[in-house]
C-alpha cells in the first residue's frame, strides 16, 4: 500500500494547483522492481493534459507567481524544503519501492532535495543585473528575467535529486514549471509537487503530467508556449528533445549521461581512493549519470587495485531495496535485460570479481549481480559505451599522456577523477580531461548542491547545479536610457 503525503491518489495531474484525473482516462502500472508487484496505478497523462498544465503555468505567470518578488520566491522554497525534511522517511520508502534504490540512498536523495531548496532559496535575490558604462547621455542595465513557461523531462534514476536541481533553480528565477516525471518511477515527483502545494507554492507555478515519454513527454518538449526544456535521459531522445528545441527556437538543457572515469596513479593513496573507486561504480546499482564505471590504473599499480577492488565486490550483496544492503534490483526487468546484454557482449573478458544476489531477492525482481572485469582493452564495448547497471571495468595504462587520451577517448565527458599525491599532475590532469566536472582525490558522483554540473559531448550540454542553474534559467535583458 502506496502512502502518498496529504493522502493524495497517486494516479493524478497536478493541474493550476488542483489534482485530477488524466483527460484521456488512462492508467499505466507502476511496478517495484524489488519483487515486480504493482505498486499502483499512475495517471497516462496525453497532450490535452500538458496544454491544461502550460495553460496553468501560463496562468501562474500572469498572477501571483509572476508578481512575488525575489525574496518571496526564495521565502517559499525554504519552506518547501523545510516541509520536504519533515516528509524525509516518506519520502524515501516511496523512492525505494519504486526505484528500488536501498532505503539509506533514497534518504539520501530526499535530504539532498531538502538542500536544493534551502540552496535556490537563499540565491533566489542573489543574482544581480550589472550597469555599464555606455555613450554620453546613456544609463544602461541589464534585467535577469525568467524564460516564462521551462519544461522538466525528468527520468527514473535520481527524481527527487533532478527535482530539486531543475526545478529549484527554474522557481527560484520566476519560471513557472511543468513537469514530467518517468514512467518507471514517478511516486516522490507527484509527492513533491503535493508537499510544495501544502507548503504555500501558488497554483500554477509547479504542474506535472505523468505519462509516457512519447506522448506527455514528447508534447511538453514540441509544445510551442514552453520557453526551455531541461531535460535528464537517453542520447536518444536527448537527440529528439534538441531537434523539437530547434523548432522552437528555445533554450534546452541536456544531461545525457556518461563513461566516467577514475584514472589511479602509482603515487595514490590507494586507501583513500579505494571506496570511491567502488561505490562511485555501484552507487544506485550504477544508474547513475555520472556513475565511474571505468577505473584506469598505472601499470604498477594494477595487481594491486584489481586484488582490493575483487575483495570489495566480493563482499557486495544486492538485496530488495527495504532491506538496504549495498545494491538494490534495477528500475525495471528492461533495464536489467539492457545490462545483461552487456555482459553477454563481455564474454571474451576475465571477470575479476562478482557480488552475490541475496537469498531474499525474489526471482520477480530486476536483480544483477554487481560484477567486476579486470584488464579491459579501452576501445572495447563495456570500456565505451554507458551501460547503467553494477558494472566497472579495470583499464591499465602506462603514463600521463595514454591515461588522457584513454580517459577521454569515449563519446562522453561528464565527470572524471584523478588520484595522485603530485600536485602539478594533479593540475594538469584537471586542465586535460575532458570532463564538466573534475576531482581530484574524490569522487562526487551525483554530490554537491553549489557545484555547477553537465557534460559535453554524448554527455550533453548546459549546466544545472549551483549558480550555473540560475544563469541557464533565466535570460538577460538590457535596457539602455537616454537622458541627455
Ligand atoms: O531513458 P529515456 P530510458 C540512459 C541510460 C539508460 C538509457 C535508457 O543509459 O540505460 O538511457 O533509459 C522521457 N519525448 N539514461 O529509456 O527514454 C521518459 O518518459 C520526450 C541516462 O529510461 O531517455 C523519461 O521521463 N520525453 C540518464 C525521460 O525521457 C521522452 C537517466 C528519460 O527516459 C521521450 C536515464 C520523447 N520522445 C537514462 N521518450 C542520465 N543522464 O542520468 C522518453 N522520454
Amino acid at each position: 500500500m502506496i502512502e502518498m503525503p496529504n493522502g493524495i491518489a497517486p494516479d493524478q495531474c497536478l493541474i493550476g494547483g488542483q489534482w485530477r484525473p488524466p483527460a484521456g482516462g488512462e492508467y499505466l502500472d507502476l511496478l517495484n522492481p524489488s519483487d515486480g508487484s504493482t505498486l499502483c496505478a499512475i495517471a497516462r497523462g496525453t497532450s490535452a493534459d500538458v496544454d491544461a498544465a502550460v495553460d496553468s503555468a501560463k496562468a501562474a505567470l500572469n498572477g501571483d507567481w509572476g508578481a512575488a518578488t525575489a525574496v518571496e520566491r526564495g521565502r517559499i522554497l525554504t519552506k518547501i524544503g523545510q516541509y520536504v525534511l519533515k516528509h524525509v522517511d516518506l519520502l524515501a520508502t516511496l523512492e525505494a519501492q519504486d526505484v528500488g534504490k536501498p532505503l539509506t540512498q533514497a534518504r539520501n536523495d530526499a535530504i539532498a532535495l531538502a538542500r536544493y531548496l534551502e540552496f535556490y532559496g537563499g540565491a533566489a535575490d542573489k543574482v544581480h543585473g550589472q550597469t555599464i558604462p555606455y555613450m554620453e547621455g546613456y544609463t544602461v542595465y541589464t534585467l535577469r528575467e525568467p524564460h516564462g513557461v521551462t519544461g522538466h523531462i525528468v527520468p527514473w534514476n535520481y527524481p527527487m535529486q533532478i527535482i530539486g536541481r531543475s526545478v529549484g533553480a527554474a522557481l527560484a528565477m520566476g519560471n513557472a514549471c511543468v513537469l514530467k516525471p518517468a514512467e518507471e518511477a514517478c511516486l516522490t515527483a507527484l509527492a513533491f509537487a503535493e508537499i510544495a502545494r501544502d507548503a504555500g507554492l501558488p497554483d500554477g507555478a509547479l504542474n506535472v503530467v505523468s505519462g509516457l515519454g512519447a506522448e506527455a513527454g514528447a508534447a511538453l518538449s514540441t509544445h510551442k508556449d514552453v520557453h526551455h526544456i531541461s531535460f535528464t535521459g537517453s542520447v536518444g531522445v536527448g537527440k529528439l528533445i534538441q531537434k523539437a528545441a530547434a523548432e522552437n527556437i528555445v533554450p534546452v538543457t541536456l544531461e545525457l549521461g556518461g563513461k566516467s572515469p577514475q584514472v589511479v596513479f602509482a603515487d595514490a593513496d590507494l586507501d583513500a581512493a579505494l571506496p570511491f573507486l567502488v561505490n562511485a561504480g555501484i552507487q544506485n546499482a550504477g544508474q547513475t549519470c555520472s556513475a565511474s564505471s571505468r577505473i584506469l590504473v598505472q601499470d604498477s599499480l594494477l595487481d594491486e587495485v584489481t586484488t582490493r577492488m575483487t575483495e570489495a565486490y566480493g563482499a557486495l550483496i544486492a538485496a530488495p531495496a527495504l532491506e538496504d544492503k549495498h545494491v538494490g534490483p534495477l528500475v525495471s526487468h528492461r533495464q536489467k535485460a539492457i545490462v545483461n546484454s552487456f555482459l553477454e557482449k563481455g564474454a571474451d573478458l576475465t571477470i575479476a570479481a562478482q557480488g552475490v544476489i541475496s537469498d531474499s531477492a525474489p526471482d520477480t525482481g530486476a536483480y544483477v549481480a554487481p560484477t567486476l572485469f579486470a584488464d579491459v582493452a579501452p576501445d572495447h564495448s563495456l570500456a565505451q559505451d554507458e551501460i547503467f547497471g553494477p558494472v566497472q571495468v579495470i583499464i591499465p595504462f602506462k603514463d600521463e599522456n595514454e591515461s588522457i587520451a584513454i580517459a577521454n577517448g569515449t563519446d562522453y565527458g561528464l565527470v572524471a577523477s584523478c588520484w595522485s599525491r603530485d600536485g602539478a599532475r594533479q593540475m594538469r590532469m584537471a586542465k586535460k580531461l575532458r570532463a564538466g566536472q573534475v576531482f581530484v582525490n574524490n569522487y562526487g558522483a551525483g554530490g554537491g548542491v553549489e557545484l555547477p554540473f553537465g557534460g559535453s559531448g554524448h554527455s550533453g550540454h548546459g549546466r544545472e547545479k549551483g549558480f550555473e542553474a540560475l544563469f541557464s534559467f533565466s535570460t538577460v535583458k538590457t535596457v539602455a536610457t537616454y537622458h541627455g
